[in-house]
């Protein structure tokens, strides 16, 4: 074995013989098992031992890597990651995948199956938290000194059931047969204080009488791709301080001290779901809180550790705000170096600045968080104040530079004032941060000229773009089997390291050979999806027909409803023209609603009802297909994306910040048919023009419909095929047995239309028929279906990752060591 200080991975480990001995091992020391009473369970929880044995050493030498050269360090701060699955991930990354599942086939072990019954880590929504486990992912495996913080929830994501065609959530209790991945780290614990009282102590603050709960520290390990190095993704949970209770206890009043213990734990109990409209949950502002108070005390520790004092702190410590979730990362660090470390204010703020930089996801206004003054003052009374001192030092600021503005100074400021009083949230992360981003070129340009124009005028220097990207890692190697290994055929494995020699490919395009295996990929993805289709929601498809595939959260902005508006136009057209030369088409729906947004949980039911009728109808001949996939999530994302023909990525221009399913779908091989908006604009840009279904109005178009006066109504009256289409879904021909079910949708429609789906509806239908033409032409649909993936080198998470290293973090790759000589 390699000596300490030099990481040198010790291959025998992984032939078959010594896994098989591994497994089997701690099958019977860590599970307690042997091979004649071990359940499917009892495996997955020994191949997961047996795996994470083989990066322990790599993730030991990391750490040690980055205390010996004491590199600058980025922490990640996130409410969600949505890693998924991690065993998988680890085999590829160990390079163990092959012997692994030959291991097993030899002690007699399911392998598929027990694959299979890992459950998702769930701990996010949909792209934000998608995009912080595939950013880790890119640290690992750029070997970046990195780490990312967030909240350990006991309840991940709801599952999604569909019962009557609608949905029903049930729990998401991710931990019940424990975690095999994870290490708890009880003496990396800190206490979190909330409510209180201050008492003014020379020019500070002194924060009594508090509710502390203590934030436990589990850590588990993300793999670079060769285990270049391993990140450590350290998530916190809540465990009750013993203080509060013990009056109770002393009073002999027992159960009354268990239950106020209880609250206090509630704090990681769920993670909520995006309901970005919905604000003012005081439990969800604790979540903030607590795990972003937790996390700085940690970073403050850690680098006391092995500095003296905080002169150096921004040289060595970068914190990255994934959106303003965790804004109050600013007032805690201010607090910390304050009260707890005796900084003066002007030290404190400038390192602040020099620390921070913050990541905007949305540009729609009424989801930018903001929270009332009056919860923040009672929950935390010191954040409050210091965020009133930064408030009138920024304001004297900016009356000093525009001095006659005081428009400005109201529309600038972190506290509205209309109404109950907020803090803005966003306007508090820009002013802490030195830099800060969109998601993708578009939504970077539209940021700097609606919801941060003031600030650009004070900070024009700070705002930049980062378009988002994906793991190829996750997305094509694991994923997509054969596809990969098609590639690997003709360009070799490296395109996992680096994703721009995906262009390589470009010159087969034509090549009839690769044509014909990349379609045989093709067709294999989409049997495996059709198989899993056949089971549930248990609809019989045809894999010989178009796939199109819209999987993503349930969002009005999203525009599910458009696509519906086109499946019932198809519908009818096929009855009118029974004789026509359909294509035959398989239209599949995937996403979960959040839970209290009645308009998305509506159109679940209108997809599934508008599917019963469709698929009952003999008439359609089995041209038209419709399927909503239950429970969405990043497993079943994994076989959903590489057996789609085409990907729906339709938002009214203007309001999808990036989108990242739209790179999935396109590295698997999809075409898109999409709005000119988000990263959209940059496929369209990278894999051509001629590549890529786009349609729609602009943003500018939007905009100006908006401004003076859209009128729904017109395009229903003057569009025979769309009034046919709102009309019936009006007459409850899609829902006999309740004829006003969709009278809300119909009214939305028609009334309002605040997403333009009517403005869109012609020109979606015109380059669907355009989509039917290019499919009937199989070699020139596959030509284009190549040129998709040879483009999609820049969409590798490892380019957004070098980039805000280098632009935004000023972080460098760990050194790799020269391994010791004669070891
Ligand atoms: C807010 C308040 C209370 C409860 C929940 C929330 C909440 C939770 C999650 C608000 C928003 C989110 C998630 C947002 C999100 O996923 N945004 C997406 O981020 C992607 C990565 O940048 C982009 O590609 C998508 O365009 C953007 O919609």
């Amino acid at each position: 074995m390699a000596s300490l200080g030099a990481f040198e991975y010790d291959k025998r480990l992984n032939t078959v013989d010594a896994l098989r001995r591994s497994i089997a091992n701690r099958l019977v020391y860590a599970v307690g098992k042997d091979l004649r009473s071990a359940t499917q369970r009892d495996w997955l929880f020994a191949v997961f031992y047996a795996v994470r044995d083989r990066i322990m050493d790599c993730w030991r030498e990391t750490r040690a890597q980055v205390d010996d050269q004491d590199a600058k360090r980025v922490y990640y701060l996130s409410m969600e990651f949505l890693t998924g699955r991690a065993l998988t991930n680890a085999m590829l990354a160990a390079d163990i995948y092959e012997p692994v599942r030959q291991a097993c086939a030899q002690l007699g072990a399911d392998f598929d199956a027990l694959i299979d019954l890992e459950p998702d880590a769930g701990l996010g929504n949909g792209g934000l938290g998608r995009l912080a486990a595939c950013f880790l992912d890119s640290m690992a495996t750029l070997g970046l000194p990195g780490m990312g913080y967030g909240i350990r929830y006991e309840y991940g994501m709801f599952a999604q059931r569909i019962e009557h065609g609608q949905q029903v959530e049930e729990p998401d209790y991710w931990l019940v047969n424990g975690y095999p991945w994870e290490f708890m780290r009880p003496e990396s614990s800190y206490t979190v204080r909330f409510g209180g009282r201050l008492v003014p102590q020379n020019g500070n603050s002194l924060w009594l009488d508090t509710e502390d709960v203590i934030a436990t520290a589990y850590d588990s390990g993300v793999p670079g791709s060769a285990m270049r190095s391993v990140v450590t993704m350290r998530l916190w949970s809540a465990r009750a301080s013993g203080g509060v209770n013990l009056d109770a206890f002393n009073r002999g009043d027992y159960i009354q001290a268990v239950e106020e213990k209880n609250q206090s734990e509630n704090v990681s109990r769920v993670l909520y779901p995006d309901d970005r409209t919905e604000h003012g949950r005081e439990l969800r502002l604790r979540q903030e809180y607590f795990f972003v108070s937790a996390s700085l005390q940690d970073i403050l520790w850690r680098h006391l550790r092995n500095h003296t004092g905080f002169e150096q702190l921004a040289d060595k410590v970068a914190i990255h705000l994934n959106d303003t979730h965790p804004a109050l990362a600013v007032p805690e660090l201010m607090r910390l170096l304050l009260d707890e470390h005796q900084l003066d204010w002007a030290t404190a703020w400038g390192l602040c600045t020099r620390i921070f930089s913050y990541t905007n996801h949305t540009l729609m206004e009424e989801a930018l968080e903001s929270w009332p003054v009056e919860l923040l003052t009672r929950m935390l009374p010191r954040h409050m104040g210091l965020i009133y001192e930064i408030n009138a030092r920024f304001l004297a600021e900016v009356h000093r530079r525009f001095p006659s503005d005081n428009a400005l100074l109201r529309r600038i400021s972190l506290i509205e004032e209309r109404g109950v009083r907020r803090v803005l949230m966003a306007n508090l992360s820009v002013l802490a941060s030195h830099k800060v981003n969109g998601v993708s070129d578009l939504h970077s340009k539209l940021m700097v000229d609606t919801i941060f124009s003031d600030f650009v005028q004070m900070y024009p220097e700070r705002f930049c773009n980062k378009t988002n990207g994906i793991t190829p890692r996750r997305w094509l190697s694991q994923a997509n089997p054969s596809l990969s290994a098609l590639i690997d055929s003709r360009i070799g494995p490296d395109w996992r390291r680096d994703l721009d020699q995906l262009a390589r490919l470009r010159e087969l395009a034509d090549e009839p050979e690769f044509q014909n295996s990349f379609q045989l990929a093709k067709q294999h993805n989409k049997r495996r999806l059709a198989d899993m289709i056949a089971r549930n929601p248990g609809v019989v498809v045809d894999p010989e027909s178009l796939f199109d595939v819209q999987a993503k959260r349930m969002h009005e902005y999203k525009r599910q409803l458009l696509n519906v508006l086109h499946i019932i136009t198809r519908y009818h057209c096929i009855l009118a023209q029974p004789q026509a030369d359909w294509v035959p088409r398989t239209v599949v729906f995937a996403g979960k609603a959040a839970s209290a947004y009645y308009m998305a949980k509506l159109i679940i039911r209108l997809i599934n009802d508008v599917a019963r009728v469709i698929n009952n109808d003999s008439r359609t001949g089995g041209r038209l297909r419709v399927v909503f996939i239950p429970n969405y999530r990043v497993s079943l994302a994994e076989i959903i994306i590489p057996g789609a023909n085409l990907s729906e990525q339709i938002s009214t221009a203007g309001t999808e910040a990036s989108g990242t399913g739209n790179m999935k779908f396109a590295l698997n091989g999809a075409l898109t048919i999409g709005t000119w908006d988000g990263a959209n604009i940059e496929i369209a840009n990278n894999v051509g023009l001629e590549n890529i279904f786009v349609f729609g109005n602009r943003t500018e178009k939007v905009a100006e419909l908006r401004g003076y006066g859209y009128r729904p109504r017109d395009y229903y009256e003057d569009n025979f095929e769309l009034k046919c289409a709102i009309d019936r879904l009006a007459e409850g021909a899609f829902s006999p047995e309740e004829p006003d079910r969709y009278r809300d949708v119909v009214n939305a429609l028609l009334e309002s239309d605040h997403y333009q789906l009517l403005a869109d509806y012609a020109d979606y239908c015109d380059c669907q028929d355009k989509v039917d033409d290019l499919y009937r032409r199989p070699a020139a649909w596959t030509r284009s279906a190549i040129l998709n993936v040879a483009g999609m080198g820049a969409f590798s998470s490892d380019r957004t990752i070098r980039e805000y290293a280098s632009e935004i973090w000023g972080v460098q790759p760990l050194a790799v060591p020269q391994p010791a000589s004669g070891s």
